[in-house]
């Protein structure tokens, strides 16, 4: 049985291993035959690359927030100290400074350090294997199927490689070993922070038993709210619960619950290949423009179009880029680059439509705009649809895949949102 996780994340349960150093016995040769699959996931990933900077900030309660104009003031990333108070990721720092005053705050606005990062980061996962498919900007899984003989069992190729980014990086991470991504993911998030935890097959009913069901990746809190009304509150309940009637009240995601409550999961590590470099749409304007409304109409209409290859062809982008000709042909591109790669229309709306208020003046005309994405990844949408609606997801993105199957079967200018020009 595993005892239920204490409110600081970090579980005592035996039958998962906390990094030991110079512990050689938790090594044992676990997971013959399988798959291996390693989730690494940074541990408070921003708040640790600033408490590099100033390690006389390590241990303290360090808070990461936004420039409140940008973020909405809210926290991007809390140390683990800080979460002691109860403050947590997309919490509004106000509150966060009323539950710990004297937390340090700091603005993390340099997304390129944290990128910066990132990139080193994947750097140490291929020097392990070629198989990466990272997820989030600090989560990668690696497929490390067969690298025994050159790093050892699987704990040991982990512990290595916690320790590669330790001295590389100065950065703590955490690690779940499991025979797929599923339970890889839950298996890193278990130990927090400086955590390295192995779910064997033969475990998997055990350690997943007495779990909330909240905790398994994919299942969000308002699915956790429907499976308490069927007296369903942890993943041993749910395993256990009879699949039928699941699909019932979740269609065909009532399967998968079944499935993923009992640890089954057959979704491969998708390593990160780039098709295409970018993808992009520009229009020339049938009469050039002043008037900042009618930029922004076209600019959506043609964020949705960007968006919408992305999502046909099933990758996502980072970089997020503004073109603009005046109408004596002067070109004027701007570029930001966001910190999570998206497919989301109002996203890349939202960044275009900023860079393009910072590049108008209400009296030069616009004879042509273009949007593209670049910096493109490969991934599965499932795990990204874990990360919370900011800056990074928008509350509109449910209704994108209807959106998507009308202009399938009615063609692309079927629907389209309120407020977006006829670009066609
Ligand atoms: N992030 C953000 N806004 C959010 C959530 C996250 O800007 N609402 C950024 C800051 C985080 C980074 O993404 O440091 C990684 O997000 P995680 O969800 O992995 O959270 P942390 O790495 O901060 O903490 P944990 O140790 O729980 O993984
Ligand atoms: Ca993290």
């Amino acid at each position: 049985m595993i005892p239920k996780l204490r409110s600081d994340g970090i579980n005592d349960c035996p039958t998962t291993l906390q990094i030991n150093r110079g512990r050689s016995d938790t090594f044992a040769e676990p997971l013959k035959g399988e798959r291996v699959i390693l989730h690494v996931d940074m541990d408070a990933f921003f708040a640790s690359v600033e408490q590099r900077e100033r390690p006389w900030l390590l241990g303290k309660p360090v808070v990461v927030g936004g420039d409140p104009g940008k973020r909405r003031g809210v926290v991007a990333a809390a140390s683990y100290a800080a979460r002691k108070y109860g403050i947590k990721a997309g919490m509004p720092l106000v509150t966060a400074k009323k539950l710990c005053p004297h937390a340090i705050f700091l603005i993390g606005t340099d997304r390129d350090k944290y990128e910066d990062v990132s990139s080193r980061l994947l750097k140490i996962f291929y020097q392990f294997t070629p198989q990466v498919e990272p997820c989030s900007v600090d989560e990668a899984f690696l497929d490390i199927t067969g690298c025994e003989s050159l790093f050892g069992p699987p704990l040991q190729l982990a512990k290595k490689l916690k320790e590669k980014i330790e001295t590389k990086l100065g950065l703590p991470c955490s690690v779940g070993i499991a025979p797929n991504k599923l339970l890889a993911k839950l298996a890193s998030s278990l130990n927090k922070p400086d955590g390295l935890t192995l779910i064997p097959r033969d475990k998997v009913k055990e350690m997943l038993n007495s779990l909330e069901v909240t905790r398994l990746c994919g299942i969000g809190n308002k699915a956790a709210r429907t499976l308490s009304t069927l007296g369903i509150h942890t993943l041993g309940e749910l395993a256990s619960y009879p699949v039928e009637v699941l699909k019932r009240k979740f269609g065909k995601n009532g399967e998968w619950l079944h499935l993923a409550a009992n640890g089954i999961d057959f979704s491969p590590v998708i390593s990160q290949t780039v098709p295409e470099k970018s993808m992009g749409h520009e229009r020339t304007l049938p009469e050039d423009v002043t008037d900042p409304k009618q930029i922004a109409s076209v600019l959506l209409a043609l964020s949705t179009m960007v968006a919408r290859r992305l999502r046909q062809r099933r990758v996502r982008g980072r970089t997020i880029t503004l073109k603009m000709r005046y109408s004596d042909f002067v070109n004027l591109t701007r570029s930001e680059t966001i910190a999570f790669p998206t497919d989301s229309e109002h996203v890349i709306f939202k960044v275009t439509h900023k860079l393009a208020l910072g590049a108008t003046s209400g009296i030069r005309k616009v004879r042509l705009l273009g949007v593209n994405v670049s910096r493109l990844t490969e991934g599965e949408k499932f795990f990204q649809t874990s990360l919370p609606f900011t800056e990074y997801r928008d509350k509109r993105e449910m209704v994108y895949p209807v959106m998507d199957r009308i202009r399938d079967r009615f063609g692309e200018g079927a629907i389209k949102w309120a407020g977006a020009a006829s670009v066609v």
